[in-house]
């Protein structure tokens, strides 16, 4: 909130306007998008996860009825440059993104041949028809064989399946390990996940041959960064494509990246001068969609007497599938991890490594949270075993390490800047919102009874709202520092805002429009807002990292400012007064020196079409009623958060049930709390999931044994408790609006929070969690081995 305008709308409880449209079925998807002639994909994908693809026969299927097209990789080899994810990464090798296998396939469910007919029935009938032999290559599945030097490679022109490479080194950890006096060191795991957005990633291009304009509605969290890279891969000019992201059912992360089938309906549209749409069904989701962690940590810590960390250590193999997904770079998620290791605690000492090897599965990418759910639950398990060790609290040990308030802005080892956030206060809101002591006097009398509970703390720092001086990979080929906004008044008086930043579930729609609506004194049924579509913003990236606040809300200010000067520009015109003896209030100009009034509907009127009343001098000066302006946070801003879990195992069921949950979070200002709440919600849900249940398994042949919601649980309401959400109201950051992101943090902390509770409630036994999901299954192994050792 800029501080001339009036928060009226900012840091209320606004009902999110898009729900009305959503949740009653009226919003309008890619699939719903109705088109004359349209034509549709099905694939014919690898069953291999190596493989040599000797012939591929397709004249069955060509034959087939309805089918207008089958098409390999050769047939469309000529039509697009290759995409390729750079990254100034040193020991960084890129690899080419395949739109249809060429030569090879490297995962189960690549994609090796397109069908196009006139309907996705026909489409699939004529795929089932092709014929692909293979030539089985060596495995290349497990990461630890992967990344051994004498392994087979993946991608034969490179030096090894170690892609990507990146180490942190501050201080002296061997000393610090030397000199602490308890010492843990501890192999984890947490494995690989998958988005699940409940939109499957479609995609429907169409091309006009006489106007030679190409459109593209996709489901992407990231319309401008597909814009922007498809200009390069088609040889396109931007003016002459047009990228639309419509309502989109969720992204997590797994939306934020190019996709092969992305380029290739554009490909196809053009080559057959048509509509061609490709809508993924749940089993080409869950194996062809970008992956969510999927790491092994082998790491340490070292902790004074006192409780003091005085060094980490982490060494990390990412298993970061068969390619580099565009633009991020298998960087993205593993070292990530590296690189929040030492979380919101001071760490003198600290050493990170992470290798990020290539396997034959799909490529990993952002999941909500990018490798800070994996490095949060390695270090707050770390904190908690040593404080085990020292017989220290849980609470305390973390009350001693974390950055205090005269210690801001933080370096971290990794060169992390963190900037003021409320760490302790995260800390100490979270434990009396939950009742702390009274949690642990309880725990004590129910261990007396033989039953298994546990309380888990997490806590946590994430850098949010990041502009153009940080990268989420450096040197990628995409800049996505800044973000535009564009508000404008037509000549009805209709309020039109244009965003970059896109919505696909997280509400922003509704907290764009309550900024713009302050900013402008107008009421937010007045606003429009306008989101996904390349050809409203001159650059837009979209919404990930959690910035779509930072960025769309400081884009709306200054653009909001801007134009309501132009507007008392006019306003004092009509009114015949002075700039400063105006008054405006909910869109009405009025001159104190007279009763004279202008709505913003007259104004606009005036002046536009009532070429009399404004000098031509100055209608040329003041043009149109609309500004652009962008908005560059610089380094972004940090938002902190404590979560504590008290979990009880069900000695029969071995369920883990959470009995309580808390978070203490601070996300500066508030756009809308009722959003916030239910972002944290969401995202512990799915933090949830992660600690207990979702798990993408891949069996040594590089077969996926979890393709259906069948098999690959993801948590229900009945597994989710009720939270309590504490919003901590503390010195706001530097960004405009003191506005701090927050989308990720849930599923950030509920992981390592539910591991810690899980492991205190195993601890009479002797047994730690270090590898997520920790499902039944591994709770009973957990067990057993407690009772044998
Ligand atoms: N918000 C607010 N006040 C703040 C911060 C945020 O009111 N101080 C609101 C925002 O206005 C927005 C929401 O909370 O409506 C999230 O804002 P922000 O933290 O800026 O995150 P983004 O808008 O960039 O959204 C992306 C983020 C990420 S990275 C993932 S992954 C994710 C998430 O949000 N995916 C989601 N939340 C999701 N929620 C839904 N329903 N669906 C997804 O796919
Ligand atoms: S994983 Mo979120 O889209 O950055």
């Amino acid at each position: 909130m800029s501080e001339a305008a009036k928060s009226k709308y900012v840091g209320s409880r606004v009902k999110r306007r898009e729900d009305p449209r959503l949740l009653t079925g009226r919003g309008k998807y890619v699939d719903d998008i109705k088109v004359a002639g349209l034509f549709h994909i099905a694939f014919r994908r690898s069953d291999y996860s190596h493989a040599e693809i000797t012939s591929i026969d397709t004249e069955a299927a060509k034959a087939s009825p309805g089918v207008v097209g089958v098409f390999t990789a050769d047939d469309i080899w000529d039509e697009f440059n290759p995409i390729l994810a750079q990254s100034r990464m040193r020991n960084y090798q890129p690899t080419t993104m395949a739109i249809l296998a060429k030569d090879k396939v490297r995962f189960v469910g690549e994609a090796v041949v397109a069908v196009v007919a006139e309907s996705r029935y026909l489409a699939e009938d004529a795929a089932a028809l092709v014929e692909i032999e293979y030539n089985e290559l060596p495995l290349v599945t497990d990461p630890e064989e992967s990344v051994k030097e004498d392994s087979p490679k993946l991608h034969e022109q490179l030096a090894s399946n170690i892609i990507v490479q990146r180490e942190f080194n501050r201080g002296d950890i061997d000393q610090a390990i030397f000199e602490s006096a308890v010492h843990v060191k501890e192999r984890f795991r947490f494995h690989r996940k998958t988005s699940l957005a409940m939109e499957n990633r479609t995609y429907m291009a169409q091309y006009d041959g006489g106007t030679e304009e190409l459109t593209l509605h996709t489901s992407s969290q990231v319309p401008g960064i597909v814009r922007d890279i498809l200009v390069d891969a088609l040889d396109i000019p931007g003016s002459h494509l047009r990228v639309v992201a419509p309502d989109v059912g969720g992204g997590f992360g797994g939306k934020t990246s190019l996709y092969p089938e992305e380029v290739l309906v554009c490909i196809l549209a053009k080559k057959l001068e048509g509509a061609v749409k490709w809508t993924s069904d749940r089993i080409e989701d869950l194996i062809s969609t970008s992956q969510g962690f999927d790491e092994l940590i082998d790491a340490e810590i070292a902790v004074a007497n006192d409780g003091t960390i005085l060094g980490v250590r982490a060494d990390v193999i990412g298993d970061v599938g068969a390619y580099s997904i565009y633009p991020w770079t298998a960087g993205i998620e593993p070292v990530q991890v590296i690189s929040f290791m030492t979380g919101p605690y001071k760490v003198e000492h600290y050493h990170g490594r992470v290798r990020g090897v290539a396997t034959s599965k799909p490529p990993t990418g952002p999941y909500r949270g990018v490798g800070r759910p994996v490095s949060t639950f390695v270090m707050e398990r770390l904190v908690d075993m040593a404080a085990q060790k020292l017989g220290m609290d849980p609470s305390e040990i973390r009350r001693r390490n974390l950055v205090q308030h005269d210690e801001f802005p933080y370096k971290t080892a990794s060169g992390i800047m963190w900037d003021k956030s409320g760490f302790m206060e995260g800390l100490e809101g979270a434990c009396e919102a939950i009742d702390y002591d009274a949690l642990r006097s309880f725990q004590a009398e129910a261990r007396e009874q033989g039953r298994m509970v546990g309380i888990g703390i997490a806590s946590f720092a994430e850098l949010t709202g990041i502009g153009s001086r940080l990268s989420a990979s450096p040197g990628m080929p995409i800049n996505t520092g800044t973000e535009t906004a564009t508000i404008n008044l037509d000549s009805t008086g209709g309020i039109t805002a244009r965003f970059g930043v896109t919505s696909y579930g997280q509400g922003l729609e509704t907290s764009l429009a309550q900024v713009v609506a302050d900013e402008l004194c107008v009421d937010i049924e007045k606003v429009r807002i306008i989101q996904g579509d390349s050809a409203q913003v001159s650059h837009s990236t979209g919404s990930y990292a959690s910035r779509g606040a930072v960025m769309g809300a400081g884009a709306a200010m200054l653009a909001g400012q801007e134009l309501l000067q132009k507007l008392k520009r006019v306003a004092s015109i009509l009114l015949a007064c002075e700039i400063d003896q105006l008054s405006y209030e909910d869109g009405v100009f009025s001159a104190l020196t007279s009763d004279n009034k202008y709505s913003l509907r007259d104004l606009a009127k005036a002046y536009y079409s009532q070429m009399g009343i404004i000098p031509a001098p100055l209608r040329n000066d003041i043009g149109d009623l609309s500004v652009t302006r962008v908005y560059d946070p610089e380094w972004g801003t940090t938002s902190s958060s404590t979560h504590i879990a008290m979990v009880e195992i069900d000695s029969e069921t071995l369920k883990v049930d959470i009995k309580k949950y808390v978070v203490a979070e601070d996300c500066g200002q508030m756009l809308n709390p009722m959003i916030v709440d239910g972002q944290v919600h969401g995202g512990v849900a799915q933090g949830i999931g992660a600690a207990l249940f979702e798990e993408m398994i891949y069996d040594e042949q590089g077969q996926n044994l979890t393709a259906s919601l069948v098999d690959y649980v993801v948590p229900s309401s009945t597994e989710i408790p009720r939270m309590d959400v504490v919003h901590l109201d503390l010195e706001k950051p530097k960004t405009l609006g003191g506005v701090r992101g927050m989308g990720e943090g849930g599923t950030i902390g509920a992981p390592a929070a539910i591991a810690n509770a899980v492991s205190d409630a195993l601890s009479p036994l002797g047994q730690q969690v270090t590898t997520l999901p920790v499902t039944p299954e591994r709770v009973f192994r957990l067990i057993e081995a407690g009772r044998q050792g």
